[in-house]
């Protein structure tokens, strides 16, 4: 699916609007000064990147209020910025790059996925995540819009353009049987429900110790369909808070080190990585060493899935 030379589409993603904490939107800076852009050239890839701002402008308020609607906080922000979003996604991957979305909370990838979808309709999403982040604007019960990214992509009740005309842009792009999770252990009660109705495939936790991960990956891959281009959206939480502490929603019970490392390298065994997220860092969360061990992290996730490890 990708030109060669091998390009990696960088985009930075300041951006916290989707929930409470402030000091996600330091993620992308954080990563980039760490190093990340010369780790993906050694590799042996084009850089092209906008700059850890990518979307600064979008950022800036333009005065307009902005409501709750129903239960949902910010949702014109988020709009607005996740529809920028895709756009830049999909400018880098219709010119066959592989784009890696640096966040910024997991709102994001409304936008991620709207943008690689649109040039991959046939695509893939794997989700690794604590959370399932499928609440609707009917279910949720934070309001925040980071919990409820993937159910708009699917187009469930309550997202419709006649129910949220603010988020009409989005287009049910996702269907059920292309999205496997993986890392799950914090559903909420609305979530499940969806989940267990739509048959989404989910291999939490508890799977992840009864079969390995290795194993928990190749069927997450065979569920989905083995030729297509994937997208890998990769919220840190996934990872056990003794690895990854630097975010803002911690759940104990995770994936180890090693576990989560294993997920980007079997995908990038595939050579059907298009797209990847790497979300939730948040650099303000924790002592220096939290901060330094998790986005180290961060960047470690994006070499593997860019084939560091594979020989
Ligand atoms: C909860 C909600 C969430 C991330 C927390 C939590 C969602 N289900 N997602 N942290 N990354 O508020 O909808
Ligand atoms: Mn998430
Ligand atoms: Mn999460
Ligand atoms: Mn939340």
């Amino acid at each position: 699916f990708l030109k060669s030379p091998l390009t990696a589409g960088i985009v930075g993603c300041p951006f916290s609007g989707g929930q409470p904490k402030a000091g996600v939107d330091a993620g992308p800076l954080e990563l980039i000064e760490s190093g990340l852009l010369d780790d993906i050239k050694a590799l042996g890839y084009e850089v092209d990147f906008q700059g850890a701002d990518t979307l600064a402008h979008a950022l800036v308020s333009d005065g307009t209020a902005d409501p709750d609607i129903g239960k949902l906080k910010k949702p014109r922000l988020v709009s607005k910025v996740t529809k920028e979003l895709a756009e830049r996604v999909y400018a880098h991957s219709s010119k066959g790059q592989l784009t890696v979305t640096l966040g910024g909370d997991h709102s994001l990838a409304m936008g991620t996925v709207s943008g690689t979808f649109k040039q991959y309709p046939e695509a893939a999403l794997i989700w690794i995540d604590a959370h399932a982040d499928i609440n609707t604007p009917l279910t949720t019960p934070s309001g925040n819009l980071h919990g409820c990214p993937v159910s708009f992509l699917l187009g469930l009740p309550g997202t419709s353009k006649e129910e949220i005309p603010e988020f009409g842009w989005i287009e049910p792009v996702l269907k059920p049987e292309r999205l496997v999770y993986i890392g799950l252990r914090d559903i909420d009660a609305g979530e499940r429900k969806i989940l267990k109705e739509h048959n989404i495939k989910c291999f939490s936790m508890f799977h992840v110790d009864k079969y390995g991960i290795g194993a928990v990956v190749e069927m997450a891959l065979d569920h989905v369909g083995r030729q297509r281009p994937i997208h890998l959206s990769f919220d840190v939480d996934a990872l056990d808070p003794e690895v990854a502490p630097s975010t803002g929603t911690a759940v104990r019970g995770g994936l180890t080190f090693r576990e989560g490392h294993y997920i980007t390298e079997a995908i990038a065994e595939t050579g059907r990585l298009v797209s990847l997220d790497i979300m939730e860092i948040n650099p303000s969360l924790g002592h220096e060493l939290s901060v330094q061990q998790t986005v180290s992290i961060g960047r470690s996730l994006v070499r593997c899935a860019l084939g560091e490890t594979l020989l």
